[in-house]
């Protein structure tokens, strides 16, 4: 294939970069993590969006490649960034599966020296449903070392309350459909509390995807998220706008 080819390219001559989208604690309206999202540079159709090249990724097999130096870059960037700030990292289902998944982790906290704690890595329901004692071991691994695990784009796909009781996540993010619906549509309040229920009961966060108007971020504190991400904070931006951004939140302090 010849986008099988291209991506090999662009891990071998630097085609990719992480742009960084900003989670905001609703409590403090401080920045406290901040999402690394993939983006291609392809020499001739421009910017590609990961929804197009990572199921390729996967097919091939370079995910596993490519997530490395996700990981990698993303631990090294945010070293140089506020201790207090964290860094997310989406883990594709193939990564996860690999039983060598906490031993690339912890070489990528060594090499950068970040603390294994401001590292959060985004799985989906998905690689819950694959495997439950595999991921159960998987998890278990991850959390030993001290990075935090949250649970990405809760409520789609086939979601159940009960993978909450299971499973160990630090955070439930929750699916930008529902947060879209919930100041007009009473059932996706509704989700969204009885989430934001059980997580508080477990100590996790729970993160608003997607919100995109004041009167969302109004509703979602209202019923209990803890913390929110979304176009209304800021879009996903480049390293260097990222640290700016962070420079001016914490003078505002
Ligand atoms: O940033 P954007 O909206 O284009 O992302 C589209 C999709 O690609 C999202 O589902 C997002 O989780 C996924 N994605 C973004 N960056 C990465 C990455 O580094 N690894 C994996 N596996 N998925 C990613
Ligand atoms: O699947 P995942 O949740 O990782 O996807 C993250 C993607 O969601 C990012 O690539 C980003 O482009 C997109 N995104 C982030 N904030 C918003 C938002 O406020 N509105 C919309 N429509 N998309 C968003
Ligand atoms: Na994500
Ligand atoms: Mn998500």
């Amino acid at each position: 294939r010849e986008l099988e080819a291209d991506l090999r390219t662009a891990l071998a001559e630097g085609g990719f970069e992480l742009h960084y989208q900003p989670l905001v604690d609703l409590r403090s309206d401080e920045v406290t993590g901040c999402e690394a999202l993939l983006r291609w540079r392809h020499p001739v159709r421009g910017m590609i969006s990961p929804a197009e090249f990572v199921p390729v990724a996967e097919e091939t097999g370079l995910i596993e490649d490519i997530g490395q130096w996700v990981l990698r870059t993303a631990c090294i960037e945010a070293a140089a960034w506020p201790a207090h700030v964290r860094v997310a990292v989406n883990v594709s289902p193939v990564q996860f599966k690999s039983e060598t998944l906490s031993l690339k982790v912890a070489s990528a906290l060594a090499e950068s020296g970040l603390d294994a704690r401001r590292l959060e890595l985004e799985i989906t329901e998905a690689v819950l449903i694959a495997d439950d004692d595999a991921a159960l071991v998987t998890l278990g691994q991850l959390r030993a070392l001290g990075v935090h695990i949250a649970l990405d784009d809760f409520g789609t796909g086939y979601s159940s309350l009960q993978y909450l009781q299971r499973f160990p996540f630090d955070k439930i993010k929750i699916d930008r459909s529902f947060v879209k619906e919930v100041t007009r549509n009473s059932g996706s309040a509704s989700i969204i509390r009885a989430v934001v229920s059980i997580a508080a009961d477990r100590n996790m966060i729970t993160t608003a995807e997607g919100v995109e108007t004041d009167q969302q971020r109004d509703t979602v504190q209202m019923l209990g998220c803890t913390q929110m991400q979304g176009y209304l904070f800021s879009r996903p931006v480049p390293a260097p706008d990222l640290r700016t951004l962070l420079a001016a939140d914490s003078v505002e302090d």
